[in-house]
Protein backbone atom coordinates (compact mmCIF):
# COMPACT_ATOMS: atom_id res chain seq x y z
CA UNK A 1 0.00 0.00 0.00
CA UNK A 2 1.15 3.40 -0.77
CA UNK A 3 1.11 5.36 2.09
CA UNK A 4 1.14 9.39 0.37
CA UNK A 5 -1.73 7.98 -2.39
CA UNK A 6 -3.12 4.98 -0.76
CA UNK A 7 -3.15 2.93 -4.30
CA UNK A 8 -1.85 -0.87 -4.45
CA UNK A 9 1.46 0.60 -6.52
CA UNK A 10 3.14 -1.59 -9.27
CA UNK A 11 6.63 -2.00 -10.13
CA UNK A 12 6.41 1.13 -12.33
CA UNK A 13 4.15 3.19 -9.46
CA UNK A 14 6.87 2.60 -7.00
CA UNK A 15 10.16 3.98 -9.70
CA UNK A 16 7.67 6.93 -10.18
CA UNK A 17 6.65 7.22 -6.74
CA UNK A 18 10.09 6.98 -5.43
CA UNK A 19 11.76 9.81 -8.26
CA UNK A 20 8.74 12.47 -7.24
CA UNK A 21 10.15 12.28 -3.74
CA UNK A 22 13.78 12.29 -5.00
CA UNK A 23 12.58 15.71 -6.73
CA UNK A 24 10.30 17.04 -3.78
CA UNK A 25 13.52 16.63 -1.23
CA UNK A 26 16.06 18.12 -3.83
CA UNK A 27 13.70 21.13 -4.69
CA UNK A 28 12.72 21.64 -0.92
CA UNK A 29 16.63 21.37 0.12
CA UNK A 30 17.58 24.15 -2.90
CA UNK A 31 14.21 26.28 -1.55
CA UNK A 32 15.67 26.59 1.95
CA UNK A 33 19.62 27.20 0.50
CA UNK A 34 17.62 29.78 -1.99
CA UNK A 35 16.04 31.56 1.70
CA UNK A 36 18.90 31.12 3.48
CA UNK A 37 21.48 32.95 0.38
CA UNK A 38 19.15 35.94 0.06
CA UNK A 39 19.45 36.55 3.72
CA UNK A 40 22.87 36.50 3.24
CA UNK A 41 23.39 38.79 0.46
CA UNK A 42 20.97 41.23 2.61
CA UNK A 43 23.66 41.20 4.74
CA UNK A 44 26.35 41.54 2.57
CA UNK A 45 25.06 44.25 0.66
CA UNK A 46 24.24 46.14 4.33
CA UNK A 47 27.74 45.66 4.81
CA UNK A 48 28.72 47.40 1.43
CA UNK A 49 30.53 43.95 0.64
CA UNK A 50 31.53 42.56 -2.86
CA UNK A 51 31.12 38.46 -2.27
CA UNK A 52 32.97 36.69 -4.95
CA UNK A 53 32.68 32.80 -4.86
CA UNK A 54 35.78 30.90 -6.14
CA UNK A 55 34.90 27.61 -7.74
CA UNK A 56 36.61 24.97 -9.42
CA UNK A 57 37.68 21.48 -9.69
CA UNK A 58 40.39 20.26 -6.89
CA UNK A 59 43.89 22.03 -7.58
CA UNK A 60 43.14 24.25 -10.33
CA UNK A 61 45.17 27.22 -8.38
CA UNK A 62 42.30 28.83 -6.13
CA UNK A 63 44.12 29.20 -3.01
CA UNK A 64 47.58 30.03 -4.70
CA UNK A 65 45.48 33.07 -6.78
CA UNK A 66 44.07 33.87 -3.80
CA UNK A 67 47.59 33.95 -1.86
CA UNK A 68 48.72 36.18 -4.52
CA UNK A 69 45.56 38.61 -4.69
CA UNK A 70 45.69 39.01 -0.83
CA UNK A 71 49.43 39.72 -0.60
CA UNK A 72 49.27 42.54 -3.37
CA UNK A 73 46.30 44.06 -2.95
CA UNK A 74 45.90 43.65 1.14
CA UNK A 75 46.89 47.46 1.48
CA UNK A 76 44.45 48.55 -0.86
CA UNK A 77 41.42 46.65 -0.20
CA UNK A 78 40.76 45.26 3.68
CA UNK A 79 39.47 41.24 2.91
CA UNK A 80 38.15 38.37 4.74
CA UNK A 81 38.65 35.00 3.28
CA UNK A 82 35.89 31.40 3.50
CA UNK A 83 37.84 28.78 3.18
CA UNK A 84 35.79 25.14 2.00
CA UNK A 85 37.25 21.90 2.04
CA UNK A 86 36.07 18.11 3.51
CA UNK A 87 38.87 17.92 5.33
CA UNK A 88 41.80 20.06 7.44
CA UNK A 89 42.56 23.83 7.78
CA UNK A 90 45.92 23.57 4.88
CA UNK A 91 43.98 26.78 3.07
CA UNK A 92 43.25 28.55 6.01
CA UNK A 93 46.73 28.37 7.25
CA UNK A 94 48.06 29.57 3.57
CA UNK A 95 45.45 32.41 3.80
CA UNK A 96 46.57 33.60 7.12
CA UNK A 97 50.10 33.64 6.40
CA UNK A 98 49.28 36.45 4.44
CA UNK A 99 47.91 38.37 7.45
CA UNK A 100 44.08 38.31 6.04
CA UNK A 101 40.84 37.44 8.31
CA UNK A 102 39.96 33.90 7.64
CA UNK A 103 37.84 31.16 8.37
CA UNK A 104 37.77 27.46 7.52
CA UNK A 105 34.45 25.47 6.88
CA UNK A 106 35.12 21.73 7.01
CA UNK A 107 31.87 20.21 5.09
CA UNK A 108 33.08 16.61 6.22
CA UNK A 109 31.69 13.82 3.77
CA UNK A 110 29.49 17.09 1.83
CA UNK A 111 30.57 18.37 -1.64
CA UNK A 112 30.19 21.97 -1.03
CA UNK A 113 29.51 25.30 0.79
CA UNK A 114 25.57 25.99 1.52
CA UNK A 115 24.52 29.23 2.55
CA UNK A 116 23.56 28.29 6.15
CA UNK A 117 27.73 27.57 6.46
CA UNK A 118 28.31 30.89 5.00
CA UNK A 119 25.65 32.45 6.98
CA UNK A 120 27.71 31.17 10.05
CA UNK A 121 31.15 31.67 8.84
CA UNK A 122 31.10 35.20 8.28
CA UNK A 123 30.30 35.71 11.82
CA UNK A 124 33.80 35.44 12.51
CA UNK A 125 34.28 38.70 10.61
CA UNK A 126 33.56 42.31 11.36
CA UNK A 127 31.81 42.74 8.14
CA UNK A 128 31.61 46.45 8.17
CA UNK A 129 35.39 46.79 8.09
CA UNK A 130 35.44 44.53 5.21
CA UNK A 131 35.59 45.86 1.37
CA UNK A 132 35.75 42.08 -0.26
CA UNK A 133 34.56 38.59 0.89
CA UNK A 134 36.39 35.80 -0.62
CA UNK A 135 34.65 32.46 -0.90
CA UNK A 136 36.83 29.51 -1.78
CA UNK A 137 34.38 26.80 -2.54
CA UNK A 138 34.94 22.79 -2.11
CA UNK A 139 36.85 21.86 -5.44
CA UNK A 140 34.10 20.57 -7.08
CA UNK A 141 32.80 21.42 -10.82
CA UNK A 142 29.69 19.74 -10.24
CA UNK A 143 27.13 20.76 -7.06
CA UNK A 144 28.63 24.03 -5.93
CA UNK A 145 27.23 25.56 -9.32
CA UNK A 146 23.80 24.74 -7.75
CA UNK A 147 24.58 26.66 -4.31
CA UNK A 148 23.80 30.29 -4.10
CA UNK A 149 25.73 31.44 -1.11
CA UNK A 150 24.62 34.93 -1.33
CA UNK A 151 27.47 36.41 -3.46
CA UNK A 152 28.07 38.68 -6.04
CA UNK A 153 29.46 36.67 -8.61
CA UNK A 154 30.62 32.76 -8.81
CA UNK A 155 34.60 32.95 -10.36
CA UNK A 156 34.87 29.80 -11.85
CA UNK A 157 38.99 28.64 -12.23
CA UNK A 158 40.54 26.38 -14.67
CA UNK A 159 43.49 25.27 -14.96
CA UNK A 160 45.13 24.69 -18.43
CA UNK A 161 46.64 21.05 -17.25
CA UNK A 162 42.40 19.78 -17.30
CA UNK A 163 42.01 19.97 -20.71
CA UNK A 164 39.83 23.33 -22.58
CA UNK A 165 36.68 21.01 -22.94
CA UNK A 166 35.56 21.04 -19.08
CA UNK A 167 33.33 24.53 -20.17
CA UNK A 168 30.72 21.44 -22.34
CA UNK A 169 31.48 18.99 -19.77
CA UNK A 170 30.30 20.57 -17.07
CA UNK A 171 27.90 23.64 -18.52
CA UNK A 172 26.14 24.37 -15.10
CA UNK A 173 29.20 25.26 -13.64
CA UNK A 174 30.36 27.72 -16.84
CA UNK A 175 26.13 29.14 -16.69
CA UNK A 176 26.58 30.18 -13.55
CA UNK A 177 29.55 31.48 -13.35
CA UNK A 178 29.86 35.82 -14.12
CA UNK A 179 34.12 35.37 -15.06
CA UNK A 180 36.01 32.42 -15.75
CA UNK A 181 39.81 32.34 -14.88
CA UNK A 182 41.94 30.70 -17.14
CA UNK A 183 45.38 29.94 -14.87
CA UNK A 184 48.18 27.78 -15.39
CA UNK A 185 49.30 29.28 -18.96
CA UNK A 186 53.06 29.08 -17.85
CA UNK A 187 52.87 25.76 -18.84
CA UNK A 188 51.36 26.47 -22.34
CA UNK A 189 54.48 25.11 -23.80
CA UNK A 190 54.41 21.59 -22.68
CA UNK A 191 50.77 20.73 -23.14
CA UNK A 192 48.14 20.33 -26.00
CA UNK A 193 45.58 22.72 -24.24
CA UNK A 194 43.88 24.82 -27.16
CA UNK A 195 43.13 28.26 -25.90
CA UNK A 196 41.24 29.27 -28.42
CA UNK A 197 38.88 26.22 -28.06
CA UNK A 198 38.09 26.98 -24.30
CA UNK A 199 37.60 30.15 -24.77
CA UNK A 200 34.62 28.95 -27.64
CA UNK A 201 33.20 26.12 -25.27
CA UNK A 202 33.33 28.39 -22.55
CA UNK A 203 31.54 31.21 -24.51
CA UNK A 204 29.24 28.73 -26.47
CA UNK A 205 27.85 27.96 -23.02
CA UNK A 206 28.17 31.15 -21.33
CA UNK A 207 27.61 33.96 -24.09
CA UNK A 208 28.19 36.63 -21.19
CA UNK A 209 31.00 35.05 -19.39
CA UNK A 210 34.24 37.54 -19.08
CA UNK A 211 37.55 35.21 -19.68
CA UNK A 212 41.17 36.01 -18.00
CA UNK A 213 43.92 34.05 -18.81
CA UNK A 214 46.70 34.42 -16.20
CA UNK A 215 49.94 32.28 -14.30
CA UNK A 216 49.91 32.36 -10.76
CA UNK A 217 53.49 31.01 -10.70
CA UNK A 218 54.78 33.78 -13.16
CA UNK A 219 52.24 36.59 -12.08
CA UNK A 220 51.68 37.06 -16.19
CA UNK A 221 47.83 38.47 -16.45
CA UNK A 222 47.75 38.67 -12.75
CA UNK A 223 47.68 42.77 -13.35
CA UNK A 224 44.50 42.72 -15.62
CA UNK A 225 42.90 40.13 -12.67
CA UNK A 226 43.51 42.68 -9.91
CA UNK A 227 42.15 45.41 -12.23
CA UNK A 228 38.80 43.94 -13.47
CA UNK A 229 38.37 43.11 -9.15
CA UNK A 230 39.08 46.81 -8.56
CA UNK A 231 36.05 47.75 -11.50
CA UNK A 232 33.85 44.98 -9.22
CA UNK A 233 34.17 47.10 -6.42
CA UNK A 234 33.64 50.11 -7.31
CA UNK A 235 30.63 48.90 -9.18
CA UNK A 236 29.19 47.72 -6.09
CA UNK A 237 29.81 50.16 -4.30
CA UNK A 238 27.96 52.60 -6.72
CA UNK A 239 25.07 50.30 -6.48
CA UNK A 240 25.22 50.03 -2.78
CA UNK A 241 25.37 54.02 -2.92
CA UNK A 242 22.39 53.97 -5.08
CA UNK A 243 20.46 51.69 -2.82
CA UNK A 244 21.14 53.43 0.31
N1 LIG B 1 52.59 25.72 -12.82
C1 LIG B 1 51.69 26.34 -12.08
N2 LIG B 1 51.25 25.80 -10.93
C2 LIG B 1 50.31 26.45 -10.21
C3 LIG B 1 49.79 27.70 -10.60
N3 LIG B 1 48.86 28.08 -9.70
C4 LIG B 1 48.83 27.13 -8.77
N4 LIG B 1 49.71 26.13 -9.06
C5 LIG B 1 49.98 24.91 -8.30
O1 LIG B 1 48.83 24.06 -8.37
C6 LIG B 1 48.71 23.29 -7.18
C7 LIG B 1 47.31 23.46 -6.60
O2 LIG B 1 47.13 24.82 -6.21
P1 LIG B 1 46.08 25.26 -5.11
O3 LIG B 1 46.15 26.74 -5.05
O4 LIG B 1 46.27 24.49 -3.85
O5 LIG B 1 44.71 24.80 -5.82
P2 LIG B 1 43.21 24.74 -5.24
O6 LIG B 1 42.95 23.33 -4.85
O7 LIG B 1 42.34 25.17 -6.40
O8 LIG B 1 43.14 25.70 -4.11
C8 LIG B 1 49.80 23.79 -6.24
O9 LIG B 1 50.89 22.90 -6.31
C9 LIG B 1 50.17 25.15 -6.82
O10 LIG B 1 51.51 25.52 -6.54
C10 LIG B 1 50.28 28.27 -11.83
O11 LIG B 1 49.87 29.35 -12.29
N5 LIG B 1 51.22 27.54 -12.51
MG1 LIG C 1 42.44 25.44 -2.14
Amino acid sequence: MCIDCGCTPDHQHQHDHETTRKIRVEESLLAKNDRLAAANRTLFNAAGLLTLNLVSSPGSGKTTLLEKTLTDLKERFCFAVLEGDQQTANDADRIAATGVAVHQINTGAGCHLDAHMVGHGVEQFDLDATDILMIENVGNLVCPASFDLGEDLKVAVLSTTEGEDKPVKYPQMFRAAGLMIINKTDLLPYLDFDMEKCRAYALQVNPNLTILELSCRSGAGLEAWYRWLETAQIKKQQLNAARS
